[in-house]
């Protein structure tokens, strides 16, 4: 009976007083819930922006302007708190030209020669970071008598092997190949530098070339990987300041509908 008495016209508004107060509650809850909700919303759009800073990868050589025979490449960083050498060829191979790239001759023609055949660069986190090294995504192309087989090593092993799923034998063909491969576990949460050698042997002949360049697809010669922890994490004193600034939000909106 007392539901039907409500959706009468004189139920209705006997029960208006009661109605506006609970809808003026509802308001309360909504406006409290939507502040809390940006403001949580803020806070994930700036974790999400600190944490992807660090996520766009490590360093990136553009070799899209090289002449092939130039000495070095520099580095373009993509994180902050980061060092990286240039890009050069190891003390056993001779420069030559080839546009867009970063090219050479005196391959070995045998067995890795790991301390001369090789191009070389070095990443490292500076102080109190660390370094995870992901992949590595580039092009390579060897003339029609240079290497058969390239390897990646690094310096955690003082380049006695290759890196694990780093070694491919190499085509007899002049095609342009890309690369994009993941590095192993051992490359991650480093806080040392660590060099890293890119070797050609097998070559046919030591006149014959071999050079590497951008892949398209990721800008340049791409290591991919991130820093830990995260760059740009805000400042300890603002995140203790956080639980204050809700109570305040929360305290004001409550001051304010005992006001009304
Ligand atoms: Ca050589």
């Amino acid at each position: 009976m007392s539901q039907q008495g409500i959706f009468t016209n004189s139920g209705f508004k006997k029960f208006s007083g009661f109605s506006k107060n609970a809808n003026g509650l509802r308001r309360e809850m909504w406006q409290l819930m939507r502040t809390t909700v940006s403001a949580f919303a803020v806070i994930l759009v700036m974790v999400f922006v600190s944490t992807s800073q660090s996520m766009a990868g490590l360093v990136l050589y553009d070799f899209s302007t090289a002449t092939g025979a130039q000495t070095s490449v520099s580095p373009i960083l993509l994180t902050d708190d980061l060092t990286a050498s240039s890009f050069t060829r190891g003390p056993g191979l001779v420069t030559q030209t080839a546009s867009g790239a970063m090219n050479a001759s005196g391959w070995s023609t045998g067995a890795v020669d790991p301390a001369a055949d090789y191009f070389v660069f070095t990443i490292g986190p500076e102080s109190g970071r660390r370094m995870s090294v992901t992949s590595m995504s580039f092009s390579e192309r060897r003339s029609l008598t240079g290497p058969r087989r390239m390897e990646l090593r690094s310096s955690l092993s003082g380049f006695s092997e290759s890196i694990t799923g780093t070694l491919f034998e190499l085509p007899d063909n002049d095609f342009v190949r890309l690369h994009n491969f993941a590095l192993p576990s051992e490359f991650l949460d480093l806080s040392v530098a660590v060099e890293f050698r890119l070797y050609g042997s097998a070559a046919e002949q030591t006149s014959g070339t071999w050079r590497v360049g951008n892949h398209e697809a990721a800008g340049g010669f791409l290591v991919d990987g991130y820093l830990s922890p995260p760059a740009a994490v805000p400042e300890p004193t603002f995140l203790a300041s956080l639980p204050g600034a809700f109570g305040m939000l929360i305290f004001r909106r409550f001051l304010r509908s005992r006001m009304r």
